[in-house]
């Protein structure tokens, strides 16, 4: 009887032996290694992305970031990808530059068993199993209030001297082919085709930039001058640079032309202080937390939604002075 009980008590300990064998890579693994492709540094917006995100990374001591800078490439962005799918990370997260000409690599990702997160920008790819989750603004939306907030503001603050009854409007866009510029075209039109008098008489890409906006606002001052009522810009860095343009065209920006743009950085609360913005549409780069909440949930075998959406608002110039302190970026 007593060997039988020896027996077993051998079977048991050497089973708990290989048990706990079999799980030291798990138990060991305590860190989760995520590869992070940016688009790089064009607008504070980005900048402040960026710091959202290797912030909180550094916030989580189970969360290693490997972090890469695409100089708004997206050739850059897909070597940065493969390297990571080379070094074998946990997840891979991106914001793409573009929409277009990602499946290839993300084909090669999903070989390899790396799940991706999509942060920010969505991507145009048939196969929606190529990606996990995209989180980020809703760009439409973004365009809609836009375009919602003019249409109703404009009569308190146009030009008293304007007699025409079409309300001439020029167009900042963001860069060529990105979701953003795409979606906040979209979105702006959608609601503005129910207000005729407002016509787009120019647009063209900003490249989502200070330095590209105020030189594109040049031209569209060069072109059309005092018949320009509104500028739309997809971003505050091309409105800041455009609201320089217009300055020195010799116009007031925020009184001769009105404006709204979109992000809500910082400087355009400044701007609208001054007087020289009208509004500026709500887009929260603040995605670090939900990022590697999400990075967490997922490596801990929860399914993600494929959607998740930032909650967000709209500034007027009269609430600028106020909202200013509060500001996270
Ligand atoms: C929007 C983001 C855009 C910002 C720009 O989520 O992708 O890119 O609106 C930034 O400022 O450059």
């Amino acid at each position: 009887m007593k060997n039988v009980a020896t027996k077993l008590m051998m079977i048991c300990a050497l089973a708990l032996a290989v048990g706990m064998f079999l799980a030291a890579p798990a138990l060991a693994k305590d860190k989760i290694v995520v590869g992070f492709s940016q688009i790089g540094a064009e607008s504070a917006w980005r900048v402040a992305n960026t710091e959202s995100i290797t912030s909180e990374a550094a916030k989580r001591p189970n969360i290693e970031l490997k972090f890469s800078d695409a100089q708004q490439k997206q050739e850059n962005q897909i070597k940065a990808i493969r390297n990571f799918i080379a070094q074998g990370v946990d997840v891979i997260a991106f914001s793409p530059v573009v929409e277009t000409g990602w499946t290839p690599v993300l084909k090669e990702a999903k070989r390899a068993g790396i799940p991706v997160i999509l942060s920010d920008r969505a991507v145009d790819t048939e196969d929606d199993t190529l990606w996990v989750t995209f989180m980020g603004s809703d760009f439409v939306e973004e365009g809609r209030r836009s375009a919602k907030w003019l249409a109703e503001n404009y009569d308190r603050l146009k030009n008293a001297d304007k007699s025409s009854d079409v309300i001439n409007v020029v167009e900042l866009q963001g860069t060529v082919g990105s979701a953003p510029a795409i979606d906040r075209k979209t979105g702006f039109e959608e609601v503005m085709k129910n207000y005729p008098q407002f016509k787009v008489i120019k647009s063209q890409s900003g490249d989502f930039t200070r330095s590209k906006g105020k030189e594109v606002m040049e031209a569209f001052l060069k072109a059309e001058g005092a018949k320009i009522d509104v500028l739309y810009a997809h971003n505050d860095d091309m409105a800041i640079g455009a609201i320089q343009a217009i300055e020195e065209f010799g116009l007031k920006p925020g009184k001769d032309i009105i404006i709204v743009s979109i992000d809500a950085v910082r400087g355009a609360f400044e701007a609208m202080i001054e007087g020289k913005l009208n509004c500026t549409v709500e887009c929260s780069p603040l995605l670090g937390p939900q990022l590697f909440d999400a990075v967490e949930d997922l490596m801990a075998g929860k399914t993600l939604p494929k959607r998740i959406v930032t909650n967000e608002g709209v500034f007027p110039q009269e609430v600028a002075a106020k909202e200013l302190p509060n500001r996270k970026y």
